[in-house]
């Protein structure tokens, strides 16, 4: 019976390490210094810079940080979202592959001016 309990806490520990480390390798699996980083600050309602201009085929790391309380980041043309915590800077890799203007927006509520909060992403060729 107590190894039971003992082999039982033993898995749900790992299981919660490896849901840890997956989460830290989802956000952050980005190899340094290789590619352009910019930098995007959040804060209730908006995003520091609001529209950013990548080219078309370049990869580039955003490095997003929250600076008053959660946010989120949501590129939903280019299949990306980011959890935003302060204290945090959560990575995310983007390679556009098509130009045009594409909206990124806050998904995590954050007061009455969430549904404004977003920017946007210009690719250009
Ligand atoms: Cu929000």
């Amino acid at each position: 019976m107590k190894r039971t309990i003992m082999v039982t806490i033993i898995v749900v520990l790992g299981a919660i390490g490896i849901a840890t480390s997956w989460r830290r390798f989802a956000t952050a699996a980005v190899p340094p210094g290789a590619e352009q980083v910019v930098h995007i600050t959040a804060k209730r309602f908006e995003y520091t810079p609001s529209e950013i201009t990548l080219k078309k085929g370049v990869p580039v790391i955003l490095e997003l940080t929250a600076l008053d309380r959660d946010h989120g980041f949501k590129v939903p043309e280019f299949g990306i979202r980011a959890d935003l915590k302060p204290g945090e800077v959560a990575r995310v890799r983007i390679v556009p592959d098509h130009t045009g203007r594409f909206e990124f927006r806050c998904d995590v509520f954050c007061g009455d001016g969430h549904e404004d909060m977003a920017g946007e992403i210009v690719v250009v060729d």
